[in-house]
């Protein structure tokens, strides 16, 4: 598949951009009966929904291990991690043929994946999942600069009642102050500059099958889940090829996949 230059210029002035029905209802299926069995067993690395809360700044920045650090029996599981290599189907849609043509327009550069971080199967759990706050990704990242662009594959409905992903269009070129942050670096709700920007937010339904692309600067955020039934979603993270993980950072430390 071929961007047009009307979607290109749009990703690069809102940030991110919807491909409706890419992938096939039943390679999303599958892919999710997989998620579904890891998530039943809860296969480590996971995180859970306590260790996306508790885990500092230091921690997310510089630890390797990805272990959940919360009691596997009580946890709800927020994120399975490391997917590249958990199964053929997930390492399959991580090289999808079709898909790279479109990152290595956006990106104006030969295509690698990260496994060092998105790199997961994403969850919003019934009852006991929370919300998540407005950040860029790109803040417990170490790269070279910022081209780098995570695939959001739903697996399943996502809507305003399940925790869809929001967005602040065009906040990915924005410069922000320090103390527009939060100490973990979530955007600060008591700024009021920032809740003018955060007025702009706009979100889109997904239906399975449907991917949104979007830049690692760029402000997003999502409620927690009011259904009964769980939100799963696939998100991985592509680089350009000039792009350098920074030496010794936990950018650096796990394998890097060039898609010829
Ligand atoms: O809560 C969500 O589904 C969004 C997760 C997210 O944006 C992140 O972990 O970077």
């Amino acid at each position: 598949m071929i961007l047009t230059t009307k979607e290109i210029e749009a990703f690069n002035e809102q940030g991110f951009l919807v491909l409706r029905n890419f992938l096939a209802t039943e390679q999303c299926s599958a892919i999710l009966d997989v998620a579904l069995a890891h998530l039943k067993h809860k296969i480590e690395p996971i995180e859970s929904e306590v260790d996306y809360d508790i885990k500092s700044k230091e921690y997310r920045t510089h630890v390797r291990d990805y272990a959940s650090l919360e009691a596997k029996e009580v946890s709800t599981v927020r994120r399975l991690r490391q997917v590249y290599e958990r199964d053929i189907l997930f390492k399959e849609w991580m090289e999808n043929e079709k898909i790279r043509p479109v990152l290595k327009q956006l990106l104006k550069d030969e295509v690698v994946i990260t496994t060092a971080h998105h790199n997961s199967i994403m969850t919003k759990m019934p009852v006991s999942s929370k919300e998540t706050s407005w950040h860029q990704d790109r803040r417990y990242w170490s790269y070279s600069d910022d081209n780098l662009i995570s695939v959001w594959l739903a697996l399943g409905e996502e809507n305003s009642e399940n925790g869809v992903l929001e967005f602040i269009p065009k906040s990915h070129k924005m410069y922000f102050d320090e103390e527009q942050f939060d100490e973990k670096e979530y955007f600060s709700l008591t700024n009021k500059k920032n809740l003018s920007l955060i007025e702009r937010k706009k979100s889109f339904s997904l239906n399975k099958g449907d991917v949104v692309l979007f830049h690692c600067k760029l402000l997003h955020r999502a409620n927690k889940n009011s259904t009964l039934k769980p939100k799963i979603s696939f998100v991985y993270t592509v680089k350009g090829k000039r792009t350098e993980a920074l030496k010794g950072s936990r950018s650096a430390e796990f394998p890097e996949i060039l898609l010829d």
